[in-house]
């Protein structure tokens, strides 16, 4: 038998390890922590065998992979969305996801994101970049990434080219700035721990089919968000947690020979419009 009063004594006997020579602020986080922790591994009375795999599954998780796990339980979330310094008139931030590359090739507007045919259909966004009483944000700079028409991210899918379906744009001096890629696929997460952690809770896998941006400009907070496709069957049970109202864009299709031929395209695509608001930096 373990009892409450044994638990309590061993915390106390944890407790009493403390120096004061440790850091702070860490102390004091893990202190909260262990306190929290401590009973439900007695109460749920976790075996050797549950403890061994959950602190190998940690242990042994690539970091990659785990940031995102944390994205998938709603913890990182809480350190964003609680730092924030992004205000109510100014676009909505949404988590990074795992699959950012830095050194995505600057590329002039309406030039294709895509590097390849992946049969997928086609997307143009266009919209301004503005601060938050609608004046024009010039030279801001988008990087952009999304999963390809089978749902992969490239450099993390060896199928792909490098950089491709990820750009660097830049708004013109009106703060226009235009989108052209394909249509990105939505991503099912159950791959390595993100799928252990999805299978074990039960979460559906499948996030919404989405675009990635970071946008920056000098004198504005940079803005790391996504925006999802209207009509994803999944926008009201992402996995990752990532869905905001307003970062929900409406896309027409267009699939008429006219249509084709006023793009200069070979098949469908979508056309939406998109207002970035940027908050001033303080
Ligand atoms: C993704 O594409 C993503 O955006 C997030 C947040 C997590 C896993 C995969
Ligand atoms: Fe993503």
């Amino acid at each position: 038998m373990f009892t409450e009063e044994d638990l309590h004594k061993l915390r106390e006997t944890v407790r009493g390890l403390q120096t004061g020579s440790g850091n702070p602020r860490a102390v004091a986080i893990i202190d909260r922590l262990l306190d929290a922790v401590y009973p439900v591994i007695r109460e749920m009375q976790i075996t050797p065998a549950e403890w061994d795999a959950a602190v190998r599954f940690l242990g042994e998780t690539d970091p990659v992979m785990m940031r995102a796990v944390a994205w998938c339980l709603g913890l990182s979330q809480i350190v964003e969305e609680s730092n924030s310094r992004i205000g109510p008139q100014a676009t909505q931030a949404c988590i990074e996801g795992p699959f950012h590359r830095p050194g995505a090739p600057e590329l002039p507007l309406d030039a294709p994101l895509h590097q390849v045919d992946d049969g997928a259909e086609l997307l143009f966004i266009e919209g301004r970049v503005l601060d938050t009483s609608g004046h024009a944000v010039a030279d801001a700079q988008l990087d952009v990434w999304y999963a390809n028409g089978k749902g992969n991210y490239s450099f993390f899918d060896p199928g792909q080219p490098e950089h491709n379906c990820r750009g660097k744009l830049r708004s013109g001096a009106d703060g226009s700035y235009r989108v052209f890629g394909s249509l990105p696929s939505a991503y099912h997460m159950d791959v390595g721990p993100m799928g252990t952690v999805l299978g074990v809770m039960g979460h559906q896998v499948w996030r919404p089919a989405h675009l990635h941006f970071i946008l920056t400009a000098p004198g504005y907070e940079p803005l790391t968000t996504q925006l999802y496709i209207a009509g994803d069957p999944h926008l009201r049970d992402d996995p990752a947690v990532g869905v905001k109202d307003g970062l929900i864009l409406p896309l027409q299709r267009q699939d008429g020979p006219e249509a084709l031929r006023a793009r200069g395209v070979d098949r469908p695509y979508h056309t939406g419009r998109f207002d970035f608001r940027l908050q001033s930096a303080v």
